[in-house]
């Protein structure tokens, strides 16, 4: 018997004796996929510079090589979010099919409403009908992307904002987000999905079009099913709980995917997990709860959401860093389906508020490496996929790249 044999053993008996099935656990895990974005890959900075690094792909097909290293030592990262027009290219056949040949998919379409010039007083929202139309445009642009790639899911974010008060019509602005997703909303096939992001500042400072989980899920509201919220961890003020957004739109069958990452102050880009990983912990702990619930819609909305990372790093090497995320992903995912949820209900029913602290607080504590070793094993992955990516050579092959790779 190897060391991990018996620690596996031990593990399995103190998880039976909490009232935890593994093999129940196993199958849910087998289960969750974490999406990575194409802009992790590339060159990426800050407000005031962006930094280049020898070995970064120089262009979309070079990304998706990276991103399938990152699935094949995990084994659960098997899609790639593409970011139009960063991934622009001539032939998206050719990329899907280069996608296909790694191994992964192409995955949620981000249109980029932030990056030129006439967008510097907003997209979809400038007060100048030309400038908003051609910012729809780009969003059914996307959706015939994301028809051709085989993509479903979209992920909006917008930069839209304004810096002063009196700066512009906030109500008219409003209106001009609706009309604008309304169009992009009629351009989707049933099975496609509207994902909307939100974000409470930056780049905009006196106000964001939408700002707030609220008013996303107002727009989805009034847009209908195939529109639903994207929750970026990075994007709430502090000491939000991020937790009872989640648990809130979970009910409201209207959560419909994650961009994780940490942050500490103000936006994203830390490694998710890296700054507070028990609110990681508590986000799976409710979407768990809901994946349990007796209503049929509620747990649906569970199971089909989009998990994605978004996170660009600049100064730490970009698989690594993709890879200690989505493995602090599956950590916290792990840990919180060790939670025995009958004790957690039972300790509510009795209102014994240490009790049920304590049960969910006692499986974020338990050490769950001889899990998903074992469950590594049973997937044909390395059981620790960072060191074997260290020692792969791949890091080392992709510096004939160069400097010079592409930025975001
Ligand atoms: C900017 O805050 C941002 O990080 C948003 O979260 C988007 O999802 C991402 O960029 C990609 O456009
Ligand atoms: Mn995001
Ligand atoms: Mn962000």
């Amino acid at each position: 018997m190897t060391l991990q044999d018996r620690a596996y053993a031990i593990f399995e008996e103190q998880q039976k004796n909490r009232g935890i099935d593994l093999e129940h656990v196993k199958k849910k895990l087998k289960t969750i996929e974490v999406e990575t974005p194409s802009w992790g890959y590339g060159d990426s900075g800050t407000r005031f510079k962006v930094f280049k690094a020898v070995g970064v792909p120089r262009d979309p097909f070079e990304k998706f090589e990276d991103a399938a290293q990152v699935h094949k030592y995990t084994g659960i990262c098997p899609s790639v979010a593409i970011h139009i027009p960063w991934d622009k290219v001539d032939d998206y056949d050719k990329l899907k099919k280069h996608a296909d040949s790694l191994g992964v998919r192409i995955g949620a379409v981000n249109p980029n409403l932030f990056q030129e010039d006439e967008y510097i007083f907003g997209s979809v929202t400038n007060s100048n009908a030309a400038t908003r139309r051609k910012a729809t445009d780009h969003l059914l642009e996307c959706v015939q992307i994301a028809k051709t790639v085989g993509s479903d899911v979209f992920s909006l974010w917008f930069a839209d904002g304004t810096n002063y008060p009196g700066q512009a019509d906030i109500r008219k602005r409003k209106a001009w987000m609706h009309e604008a997703l309304s169009e992009m909303y009629q351009a989707m096939t049933p099975a496609m999905r509207m994902l909307i992001e939100y974000k409470f500042f930056e780049p905009a400072f006196y106000h964001t079009d939408l700002a707030d989980w609220g008013m996303a899920f107002n727009l989805a509201n009034k847009l209908g099913p195939q529109a639903q919220v994207l929750v970026d961890t990075g994007h709430h003020a502090q000491g939000t709980n991020v937790e009872h957004i989640v648990a809130y739109l979970l009910d409201e069958q209207k959560l419909g995917g994650f961009h994780f990452n940490s942050r500490k102050y103000a936006d994203d880009d830390l490694i998710v997990g890296s700054v507070n990983p028990y609110e990681l912990f508590l986000i799976f702990y409710q979407i768990l709860d809901a994946a349990a619930d007796s209503n049929a819609g509620i747990r649906h909305t569970a199971e089909q959401i989009a998990y994605m990372i978004d996170q660009s790093h600049a100064i730490e090497p970009k698989i690594p860093a993709m890879l200690r995320s989505v493995l602090n992903v599956q950590t916290q995912y792990a840990k919180a389906l060790l939670v025995n949820f009958d004790e957690v209900r039972e300790a509510q029913e009795r209102q014994d508020v240490l009790a049920a602290e304590n049960a969910v607080r006692s499986a974020y504590e338990i050490d769950v490496t001889p899990l998903l070793v074992s469950l590594r094993e049973e997937q044909g992955v390395p059981a620790d996929p960072m060191k074997a990516y260290l020692q792969s050579g791949y890091g080392e092959s992709i510096l004939a790249r160069g400097k010079g790779g592409a930025s975001w």
